[in-house]
């Protein structure tokens, strides 16, 4: 790691996000949790991460998995005690790890006792916790805003006769933090964490904290995609300055808040260091580049690289990008990006994962990710869990056909990345002697750790060399980026510093001729065939060349 004072921990770190209900059962039933974790640091040290970032612990009645928080200095009883928690923490400190939370505060659960008292009554101490709007003029809904996960973003309370506000499920009502008293309480919680020793957070969809004033209709236009408008309130900024200054300046942290609705240049302001608001942010522009609401389009490599690009310019010099392909929200990166083909999911994940840790930012690798592990064989719409896939399917199911909703739902839904680690090829991959909360991928027999660990040309030990390869690289970590040939159908080609970096994205084998203003010097990682200026990359393998 760098020691240059200026250069921040972070910038030179792999995070790895971990999704607790998934990772590891240790108690049989069928639910992931904080021993189950524990028990695998030795796994993740070997991987060589150096951050873990934990998707939500807290109690939770599990509407959408933790992401509606009851308590939030709680443990979800399914995940474990504090007990257990202050364990997984002592463990990864005593390891050199650091493990940054999951501060989920645009909206809490209904269950939360903040919502409990809101809900009471208008003359309630509470009420103004949340966003309360009488009906609208015509006795219905305030205002046309669509909830994410289906319907409208307003709930009726009959006892109290208005509207409260949520932007996803009805049981995730929407913080207000136009009052100053649930700011001083998000901090308040914000330092009850950091005493316990964790090193920041990652801020669940934190840029709708704040509303547009006086709530007005989105057009038509704004309704195909609300999250713009909803992550372009006036005091966002303002918010994240005062949380830095009240809370944050007096730790040393990692934040990277997920910039859900946020275009590149107006995440290169929440990550700008002179403005002090977030270290990093999570962008969307690549994820979900071939997604339209509920429908997957297609993608291309010429347009893949031009995002990373577009990324790369847009952090500037004060910014510093994030660097994933996947996380729970999303189809795992091989499935979506590579060939999860069983002749080359294994090929297709070390390329992929060759992308993620050689581009410029702080790489995430989502759980299972180091495995190339790949999306689940749906059947019906029964076979997914997560409340979006059912309630996106109720807005849409007058106008679509059922198979053509399960045919996006397979390739985008989000249960495809929650399927339960494949720890070996045992049943129910080890994840769990009970009964799995969500479906163990079969694939688990050809995909798992314990085979991937014996193996030295495996997903796990690519990803591990390359860890350890990167960490001694000065021109990974810090090099400039650019792309070499951003019009190549099948070959992403590009420098960083003294590095060049070939990724074949096809089956087919490519003879490659590098442009002679990149002369080559040997190769740096990896090995394919070179012949003086033109490198053979057989179908879905990478290399990274000394040029100059
Ligand atoms: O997700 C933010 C988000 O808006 C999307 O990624 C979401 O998954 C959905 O596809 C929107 O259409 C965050 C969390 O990561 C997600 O798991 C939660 O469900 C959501 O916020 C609400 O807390």
């Amino acid at each position: 790691m760098s020691p240059r004072p200026e250069r921040p921990w972070w910038k030179d770190a792999v995070v790895y996000q971990i999704y607790p209900r998934s990772f590891l059962d240790s108690d049989g039933d069928g639910v992931g949790d904080l021993p189950g974790i524990t028990a695998k640091l030795d796994y993740l040290k070997a991987l060589g991460v150096d951050v873990v970032w934990l998707s939500p612990h807290f109690d939770s009645p599990n509407a959408d998995n933790g992401y509606d928080i009851r308590d939030y200095r709680k443990v979800m009883e399914q995940f474990g005690t504090m007990a257990d928690f202050d364990a997984l923490l002592a463990g990864m400190t005593a390891r050199g790890l650091r493990l940054i939370i999951d501060l989920v505060v645009n909206h809490s659960s209904d269950e939360h006792a903040w919502f409990v008292e809101s809900r009471k009554g208008r003359d309630n101490p509470y009420r103004d916790y949340y966003i309360w709007r009488d009906p609208g003029p015509d006795g219905g809904l305030p205002n046309n805003y669509g909830a994410f996960f289906g319907g409208p973003a307003w709930t009726f309370d009959q006892g109290s006769g208005q509207y409260y506000l949520h932007y996803f499920a009805a049981k995730q009502p929407d913080l207000n933090w136009e009052n100053p008293k649930v700011r001083e309480e998000v901090h308040d919680l914000m330092r009850f964490w950091l005493d316990k020793g964790v090193s920041g957070f990652r801020m669940d969809v934190i840029p709708f904290i704040s509303k547009q004033p006086g709530l007005p209709d989105l057009t038509l236009e704004q309704r195909r995609a609300p999250q713009f408008v909803y992550a372009a309130g006036p005091k966002l900024h303002d918010h994240l300055r005062e949380m830095r200054r009240e809370v944050l300046d007096h730790y040393d942290t990692l934040t990277v808040g997920e910039a859900f609705g946020v275009t590149p240049d107006g995440a290169r302001d929440l990550m700008d260091s002179r403005r002090g608001e977030l270290n990093l942010v999570i962008n969307f522009d690549i994820v979900r580049m071939d997604i339209d609401g509920w429908r997957k389009t297609t993608w291309t490599l010429p347009r893949l690289k031009a995002l990373y690009t577009q990324l790369d310019q847009a952090a500037g010099p004060f910014g510093w990008n994030t660097q994933f392909l996947s996380n729970h929200d999303n189809p795992r990166s091989v499935s979506h990006f590579g060939d999860d083909d069983p002749a080359w999911v294994e090929r297709s994940a070390k390329v992929i994962n060759t992308l993620i840790l050689t581009q410029r930012g702080t790489p995430f690798l989502y759980q299972g990710e180091e495995l190339g592990m790949t999306n689940y064989p749906f059947q019906t719409l029964d076979d997914f869990d997560d409340l979006e896939v059912s309630g996106r399917w109720r807005d849409v199911q007058h106008r679509v056909s059922e198979e053509e909703y399960l045919a996006n739902a397979r390739a985008m839904g989000r249960d495809n990345s929650r399927t339960p680690m494949q720890w070996t090829n045992g049943p129910n991959g080890d994840f769990t002697t009970g009964q799995p909360w969500l479906a163990v991928n079969p694939n688990a027999e050809a995909i798992n750790a314990q085979d991937q660990t014996a193996r030295p040309d495996s997903v796990l030990a690519h990803t591990r060399a390359l860890i350890a390869w990167r960490r001694g690289s000065v021109d990974l970590r810090e090099g400039d980026y650019r792309d070499i040939d951003p019009d190549h159908e099948q070959v992403f080609a590009y420098r960083r510093g003294a590095l060049l970096v070939l990724l074949n994205f096809g089956r087919e084998t490519v003879r490659y001729a590098v442009p002679a203003e990149h002369p080559i010097s040997g190769l740096a990682f990896e090995t394919a065939e070179v012949e003086r200026q033109t490198v053979t990359l057989a179908g879905w393998t990478s290399a990274i060349l000394a040029v100059g």
